[in-house]
């Protein structure tokens, strides 16, 4: 196999910033880029692939611009839908960065994943020194967090197929999460934040989000706990994120497809949201090809459950990915490497559209 096969630069640019990506200058002519894109894979499965976009790289960053608008169908944010820059001060929204984003998916023709309503992290200084020094009372941060879910939703009124409305409200054993939200609302905030998000864009679905939920475990079954209990009250809660952070020094997580088969049969969707599999640093080839393992997964079990209606990895090149930042000596994680070139787990999930055949019903 010729290294070009094995390691293409995933972008359709000019010949220069080919390239950048390949292994050497020789093996890199001009159409070294007319592979079939995932997004093109994904077609035939009614599965949206999808990447966390990085804002600023996709203005600065030639290579990063191409490969995000050529390969995904979906984009997700990475930061800029978040509380603490779509609302820096109370009562004044900046949409800038995430209209961005969302132009950039249109002419793309790409669906947009919101990330996130309401979560216990980047929330703005206001907020959670107002809650801190008691000026935002119980009744105040009720109303705080149903205008904040109205501006948002509406603000991308039928331009987001799914929403992640909460993110991140469990604990691994399955409680709830210690977060501001709990300690001055109580749970009830998780019925008010789906129905806020409804009545505002009935239209998208609406998901609950988390990490560790692949696989059967307390947490995901607090999840599964929960959302049976909220449809049955008639609340809007239509799908889980199930973000899909791997580590291969762990074993891969037992029964993921029968517990996206759980969440099916309450008529639920499910989706992989951020998924990456991290390493320790420097990494070799049997590590990159458990990545890819890990990868190809993850997505097996998606492809195999007809209501899993999309996979979004947490961006595709190692180049911005967050891991380093907060696993220290880790890293490694994309599917792509710093320089856009792919990793066998690109491959991997590439293989993995081509044979897969989906059957099955979706909700
Ligand atoms: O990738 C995001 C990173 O740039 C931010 O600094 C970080 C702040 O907590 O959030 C990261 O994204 C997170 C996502 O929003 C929710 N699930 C975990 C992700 C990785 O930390």
């Amino acid at each position: 196999m010729s290294s070009r096969r094995t390691a293409p630069a995933l972008f359709a640019g000019a010949a220069t910033l080919l390239l950048l990506g390949s292994a050497s200058a020789t093996a890199a002519p001009a159409h070294a880029d007319h592979h079939a894109t995932l997004r093109a894979l994904a077609a035939p499965h009614d599965l949206k692939v999808g990447t966390a976009v990085d804002v600023s790289a996709l203005s600065d960053d030639t290579a990063y611009r191409a490969v995000a608008g050529s390969e995904f169908n979906s984009v997700t944010a990475e930061n800029v839908m978040k509380w603490e820059v779509v609302e820096p001060t109370r009562g004044t929204y900046d949409w800038s960065q995430a209209d961005e984003l969302v132009d950039f998916a249109r002419r793309h023709h790409q669906s947009v994943r919101g990330h996130t309503l309401l979560w216990h992290n980047q929330l703005p200084a206001w907020l959670t020194s107002g809650v801190a020094d008691g000026s935002i009372d119980a009744p105040e941060l009720r109303r705080i967090l149903r205008d904040h879910i109205t501006a948002e939703v509406k603000h991308f009124k039928g331009r987001i197929y799914q929403w992640d409305v909460v993110n991140e409200i469990f604990e691994e054993d399955g409680s709830y999460r210690d977060s501001l939200w709990l300690r001055t609302l109580g749970p009830s905030y998780v019925a008010d934040a789906f129905r806020w998000a409804h009545a505002a864009d009935p239209k998208a679905k609406l998901f609950l989000n988390d990490y560790n939920v692949e696989g059967i475990n307390a947490k995901s079954t607090a999840y599964y706990d929960l959302a049976k209990k909220l449809r049955a009250q008639g609340v809007p809660v239509q799908g889980l994120g199930i973000q899909g952070y791997l580590d291969i020094q762990y074993g891969f997580p037992a029964d993921v497809e029968q517990n996206l088969e759980r969440f099916a049969a309450l008529g639920m969707q499910t989706a992989f949201t951020e998924v990456d599999v991290r390493m320790n640093l420097p990494a070799g080839d049997t590590e990159r090809a458990r990545q890819a393992d890990d990868y190809r997964r993850l997505l097996d079990a998606c492809l195999a459950v007809r209501s899993c209606t999309s996979f979004t990895v947490w961006g595709f090149t190692d180049k911005y990915s967050w891991v380093p930042g907060t696993f220290p000596g880790q890293g490694a994680a994309n599917i792509l490497d710093e320089n856009f070139v792919a990793k066998p787990a690109y491959t991997a999930l590439a293989d993995e559209l081509k044979t897969t055949r989906r059957t099955g019903h979706r909700p």
